[in-house]
């Protein structure tokens, strides 16, 4: 299987780490989705990424879905199947994707549209989304748990990819997530390996 993916990608980070705890090995495939290259367009006409392109040449995207079918496929590693473990655990993924869903866009403005078409009331909006949620991650994580469901990878990946593009701007309010992201990926050492990087 091949993941078109970026090392800073924190969606992309998901699927590398679900693939870790499946124990299954995909070739990762390096892709730029600001120059919208045919191989990934022709793979998901929505141009992002994660994509998982699998042996009999289908596409699998988004990042959840990609988790749920590694997840499925390969024994049910990351997801729980008791009724208040899969509670929680998707409880916490929705909630740490939303928190990044709302500050990606952030990120964006400031990315991909000029300085003076930035509309801070749209901007501010969505960081109030992701403040709300993480100050509902913050006071629900708890330990760093032995076995690690959807929902954790997600806050590993999210919390990871705040101390890229947001630093200085998120850890302060929220010392629980920072310290559990240290404890997370110093337990996990393979995960560490591919959570969201420059
Ligand atoms: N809901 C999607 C979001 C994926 C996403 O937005 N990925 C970003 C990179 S982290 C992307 O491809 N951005 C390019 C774009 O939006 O055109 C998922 O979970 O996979």
């Amino acid at each position: 299987m091949r993941l078109l993916s970026m090392p800073a990608s924190p969606y992309s980070a998901k699927a590398r780490m679900a693939a870790v705890l499946c124990d299954i090995g995909v070739e990762k495939v390096a892709v730029d989705t600001g120059a919208e290259p045919e191989e990934l367009t022709s793979a998901n006409p929505l141009g992002k990424i994660p994509v998982l392109i699998l042996d009999d040449g289908t596409a699998l995207y988004d990042s959840r879905v990609i988790c749920e079918y590694l997840d499925r496929t390969f024994g049910n590693p990351i997801v729980p199947q008791g009724d208040a473990e899969w509670r929680e655990a998707k409880r916490l993924e929705a909630t740490a994707d939303g928190v990044l869903d709302a500050a990606i866009l952030v990120l964006y403005e400031g990315r991909f549209r000029p300085e003076e078409k930035h509309h801070a009331p749209w901007t501010d909006r969505q960081w109030r989304k992701a403040l709300r949620g993480l100050a509902i991650l913050e006071a629900e994580i708890g330990e760093v748990p032995a076995r690690p469901t959807i929902g954790h990878l997600s806050v590993a990946a999210l919390t990871s990819w705040l101390d890229l593009r947001f630093a200085g701007k998120w850890e302060a309010a929220h010392p629980r997530l920072r310290q559990w992201n240290a404890d997370f990926f110093a337990a996990f050492p393979a995960l560490d390996a591919v959570k969201p990087r420059l």
